[in-house]
């Protein structure tokens, strides 16, 4: 197993906007960033990637470009931006960005021009189609609901845009596109940040025709028409020769229809390409035809399999991130844990599979301390665009209002965005005023000040278990062995690097368990909660075993 710096590291995501805000306008900033920067140091993570905060409408978050290389003013200004990288560094983290070039924001100069006519010289900066008997090119949903094209009357031409409709793709196919791409990127990197998240990188190349397709389902579109299209790998590799291999640097793709089967020819080893991903198949579970909104039945029996059979599959060519959440899903203790009688103990059985499944862990703001989904009673208090999207789309989903709230509390993605939940003061320490999205009133009891000073927190089971990762890297590089059947309410697996040997067991159900895994010769380093038989597990209850 080859070392690297990015397999030992843990990762930190920052949702900028809910993180926290310094000057009372109810957004989070870079200011606010920097006035945490102790407390990341204190919980232990070496590599910050911040969601994007760059100049933006907003549409989507951030996640729409307007300018790649100015900083959203509600974010704060370049010197901020200086002054936190300097912060980051002295505290010896990283940082990482959020590059986001498979589309921009439809009000970019590149698309301003781009619209403007059919000889426009950006015109083919984006995909403008004829449409087929006036309607769109072709049949193609978007992720945000609708369809993927929108139609311009001025040429009387459809863009595509695979989100919302400020979000047109870029045509990586035109060779002006990728050197305008190669110079953002080096912008960024000579500034002396650490690395990028590569956001949707596995749709950068289209597949050609544009055509309809009859698939129905729509996680099998992304995966076999918008992803992995046919020049996915020159484009990264292009990127990787061109200026990433010349940094010591790190890249995580993103990536939204990348299936273990193909993942390694993104990251492995000698492709050339991005150090890993963030796979995003256990993310999906559970999402239908029509997708997360659409949803089915799913358990952990799907959860553990999915994780040995990548485990399997990366083997020691590849990488992946490990995380359970981040800012487009349900937080892991609610979705996966037990948010009601066993939040606690819940969020540390499930911190430590992130900690021991093999792949560098990423941790999303907030679940350090066990943040919980919300569950606003209006429509009125939601945010985010597919959610308000889906809410209003009353021909794909044929719901009554209250299934749709009923499904936005499950499922959507504000649950993830509410503000960080630092004290039990007003706006719960995230603002001197009201923010831009209400917090989950929970903050009175989950709360940073709360945790920090309870030893028995959840804050201080991450702090413990980074710690001991640090010290232990047989955690990072050792093999992967399950070692129980996945359909038993427990997962028990084994790690092994050279003579050390580590035991992971998890009790993922409300009621006691009993194992009879072999424990003889391990100590036991790490419990969860009050040690009671060494057979009958609690509920909840996790524990890493270890010899050597
Ligand atoms: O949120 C999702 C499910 O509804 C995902 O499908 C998500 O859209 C997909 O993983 C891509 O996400 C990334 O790109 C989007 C942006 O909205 C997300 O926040 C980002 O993580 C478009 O840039
Ligand atoms: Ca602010």
């Amino acid at each position: 197993m080859h070392k690297n710096w990015w397999k030992e590291e843990v990762i930190y995501q920052i949702y900028p906007r809910s993180f926290k805000d310094s000057n009372g306008d109810g957004i989070g900033d870079l200011q606010g960033i920097i006035s945490k920067l102790d407390y990341l140091k204190e919980l232990g993570v070496d590599i910050i990637w911040i969601s994007p905060f760059y100049k933006s409408p907003n549409d989507d978050n951030g996640y729409d470009i307007s300018d790649y290389r100015a900083i959203g003013e509600e974010y704060g200004s370049m010197e901020d931006f200086d002054e936190l990288l300097h912060g980051i560094h002295q505290r010896g983290m990283k940082l990482i960005m959020d590059l986001v070039v498979n589309h921009t924001s439809d009000e970019h100069e590149w698309f301003v021009e781009s619209k403007k006519s059919k000889d426009n010289p950006y015109r083919d900066y984006y995909f403008w189609r004829d449409g087929k008997d006036g309607k769109e090119p072709t049949n193609w949903p978007s992720f945000f609901s609708g369809n993927a094209w929108e139609h311009d009357p001025n040429t009387d031409q459809y863009y595509m845009h695979l989100f919302t409709k400020k979000q047109p793709d870029l045509n990586w196919e035109n060779p002006k596109v990728r050197e305008e791409v190669y110079d953002i990127v080096q912008f960024w990197l000579d500034k002396g940040i650490d690395g990028f998240r590569l956001d949707v990188i596995p749709l950068i190349s289209k597949t050609f025709p544009l055509a309809s397709t009859e698939i129905p389902v729509f996680n099998d579109i992304v995966e076999n028409v918008y992803s992995n299209g046919p020049r996915v790998h020159e484009f990264i590799n292009e990127m990787y020769t061109r200026v990433l291999s010349k940094y010591d640097i790190m890249t995580v793709g993103e990536g939204p229809g990348i299936n273990k089967d193909v993942a390694n020819l993104y990251v492995g080893k000698d492709r050339g390409e991005l150090n890993m991903i963030f796979h995003l198949d256990h993310m999906f579970l559970g999402h239908g035809t029509k997708g997360k909104f659409d949803p089915y039945e799913y358990g952990w029996k799907e959860i553990k399999i999915l994780f040995n059979d990548w485990e399997h599959s990366i083997g020691d060519d590849g990488w992946i991130s490990i995380f359970l959440d981040n800012h487009d899903f349900p937080r892991l203790v609610s979705r996966f844990g037990n948010d009601d009688q066993y939040r606690i103990e819940s969020a540390k059985a499930l911190a430590l599979m992130i900690f021991t499944l093999r792949g560098t862990p990423c941790i999303y703001q907030g679940s350090e301390i066990g943040m919980t989904n919300v569950a606003f009673e209006t429509i009125d208090d939601y945010r985010d665009v597919e959610t308000l999207n889906f809410y209003k789309d009353h021909t794909a989903f044929d719901y009554s209002n209250e299934k749709r709230i009923a499904l936005i509390h499950e499922h959507g993605r504000d649950n993830a965005r509410t503000t960080m939940q630092w004290d039990d003061s007003v706006h719960g320490g995230f603002s001197s005023q009201n923010s831009w999205i209400k917090p989950n009133p929970n903050y009175r009891d989950i709360n940073v000040q709360k945790a920090i000073s309870d030893p028995d927190s959840i804050f201080h089971w991450y702090k413990k278990i980074i710690a001991y990762r640090k010290t232990h890297l047989g955690l990072t590089y050792g093999n992967f062995t399950a070692l129980n059947k996945a359909d038993q309410p427990i997962y028990i697996y084994k790690r092994e690097w050279e003579n050390e040997s580590y035991l992971v067991v998890i009790n993922h159900s409300n009621e006691k368990q009993s194992f009879d895994i072999p424990t003889d010769g391990y100590k036991l380093e790490l419990i969860n909660q009050r040690f009671i038989d060494s057979k009958v597990l609690q509920a909840w209850e996790a524990r890493l075993y270890y010899k050597a």
